[in-house]
């Protein structure tokens, strides 16, 4: 690029800040738009905000997760976005001074993006491309915008000169008018990425065109009590779309089924791979099971139940051979996650599927369409990959998993939990019958009992819906003679082993949080 740096300056600092602004905004969208053709996470944005997830060091992602919940990634992306703003005008800023060290600026901020986009875990040779083109076409607008820059008024003149002045200077309005288009082009262009953006069409119409097969073994029918009808009280089935989700994806990864491959091997006597096919024509499983995640505060909401259809991962792996010194299975994901599962947990007997169905439903893609793993009893940061591609037999003592590097226990079996759904929060009753009623969890072990406590009265046991198995939440409820005043309820629960649940609080890191769930109502 020829650098006429007297031709450009001295522009007006708001005139040069929207230049950098604008050419910021072409860059990406851009860069958006080239990313739909190349991959999902070689768009700038995603690239630099996956990176940055993946750097994230442990206290902020609590922090993060702490104040913003699942809302953690717009948060992050909204964060992302007003940087790269304010950089982007300050390259228009720079620029206008000495158009070197603006283009500089930009070029250092492309590269950065570039960097993380081809160090994102799938990315290939291609995956800087777009970041690249953006960032010349970036800079060619600023070129262009700057030149047509209104001028600032020389030192000795500006007390003179009164805002309206300016305001009427000769290439202001024609500034802006090249500003507006240049504004409408980005819309457009980012318009066009979203539509073009072939990777989730395409993938979401062959999701659409897939019709699950029936399972060989399908899951016993719910027993008649079940699910209770409480209004308010959770329902025992999660519908997919308000299944909780957890992951560190920004894009979601879009796995074409036919294209999907997992291979086994590691400590295996040979290796395996399965495609999609193979698992469609295999024997299937169906079984109820709830997932929940490490992260769930006391009473948290980071719980879900389901009915998944999947292939036994121990079937797979027995297939393989895994070698008496492996004691794990590191599994990876399409976009780069890993989860360690105990071997021994995946081959005694439990539930522990390679899943492809939810609730009668192809697997949703942000819940790892096509195939993702579903293990009984262990929280989902160390069983539930979703997008599964890859299961590594290893040792605990080699390989560490995603988590696991970032503090969190290697192992992960599910705390008993207990929480109370009803009364709501802050909710008014009237004295005389209340239902209090929630759900429990102890997977795997499976929920005996669930008790209430009023105030400082003594236990009291709640009544129990019926479960299908050790495996899923229970829900619960309790008849309550509720007096005028303020109460506390208390609920602990009491897993099949005969345990009583903790009322020690711990925090969620490293490996679950625990404590009574409580609730304050107040009763007129
Ligand atoms: N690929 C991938 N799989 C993943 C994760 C992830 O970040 N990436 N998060 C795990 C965690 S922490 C949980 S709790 C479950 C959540 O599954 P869901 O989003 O379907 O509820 O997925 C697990 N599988
Ligand atoms: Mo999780």
């Amino acid at each position: 690029m020829r650098c006429k740096t007297e031709r450009v300056g001295p522009t007006a600092r708001p005139f040069a800040a929207l230049a950098g602004l604008l050419s910021g905004a072409v860059t990406i969208a851009t860069a958006e738009l080239a990313a739909a053709f190349v991959s999902p996470t070689s768009a700038p944005l995603i690239a630099v905000g996956g990176a940055f997830v993946d750097l994230t060091p442990p206290w902020l992602k609590d922090f993060a997760i702490r104040t913003f919940g699942t809302q953690d990634k717009l948060v992050l992306t909204i964060a992302i976005v007003l940087v790269v703003a304010l950089l982007s005008a300050a390259a228009g800023v720079l620029a206008a001074w000495r158009w070197a060290a603006g283009a500089a600026l930009a070029i250092i901020l492309g590269l950065v993006a570039a960097t993380a986009a081809a160090t994102r875990p799938a990315a290939g040779p291609l995956d800087v491309a777009p970041t690249l083109l953006g960032t010349v076409v970036g800079l060619l607008v600023l070129r262009f915008l700057l030149r047509r820059a209104p001028v600032r008024q020389p030192a000795d003149d500006r007390r003179a000169t009164s805002a309206q002045q300016v305001a009427r200077a000769p290439n202001r309005r024609e500034f802006l008018t090249n500003a507006t288009l240049v504004a409408l082009g980005a819309g457009l262009t980012w318009a066009a990425a979203r539509t073009v953006s072939t990777a989730s069409r395409t993938v979401a119409s062959a999701r659409a065109a897939l019709s699950l097969p029936a399972p060989v073994r399908p899951a016993a029918p719910l027993p008649a009590g079940a699910s209770v009808k409480i209004s308010g009280l959770t329902p025992f089935i999660t519908d997919n779309d308000d299944f909780y989700r957890v992951d560190t994806a920004l894009a979601l990864p879009q796995v074409d089924a036919a294209g999907w491959r997992l291979k086994v091997h590691g400590l295996v006597d040979r290796e395996v791979e399965l495609t999609f096919d193979d698992l469609l024509a295999a024997d299937l499983v169906e079984t109820y099971l709830t997932l929940t995640c490490v992260s769930n505060e006391v009473g948290g909401n980071l719980a879900g139940n389901a009915k998944w259809l999947g292939y036994p991962i121990a079937r797979v792996l027995r297939q393989a051979g895994p070698h008496p010194d492996a004691d794990m299975v590191l599994s990876t994901s399409a976009d780069g996650f890993t989860a360690s599962t105990p071997l021994d947990v995946l081959l005694d007997g439990r539930d522990a599927l390679l899943a492809i169905g939810m609730n009668g439903q192809p697997l949703p893609v942000a819940h790892g369409y096509p195939v993702r793993m579903v293990v009984a009893g262990l929280y989902g940061y160390v069983s539930a990959t979703k997008w599964v591609v890859d299961l590594e037999v290893t040792r605990f003592a080699d390989r560490t998993a995603y988590w696991t590097d970032r503090g969190w226990a290697p192992r992960g079996p599910v705390k008993t939990a207990s929480r109370i759904d009803v009364p709501g929060r802050f909710e008014t009753v009237q004295a005389g019958p209340v239902t209090i009623a929630g759900v429990a969890w102890a997977q795997h072990r499976g929920i005996e009992a669930v008790e209430i406590k009023v105030d400082d009265d003594s236990w009291q046991r709640a009544r129990l819906a019926q479960v299908p198995g050790p495996d899923t939440w229970r829900q619960w409820w309790f008849p309550w003679a509720a007096t005028p005043g303020e109460h506390r309820l208390t609920v602990r629960a009491i897993d099949g082993t005969g345990q009583v649940q903790t009322g020690r609080e711990a925090p969620l890191a490293p490996d679950g949080a625990t404590g009574w769930h409580t609730r304050t109502v107040t009763v007129t």
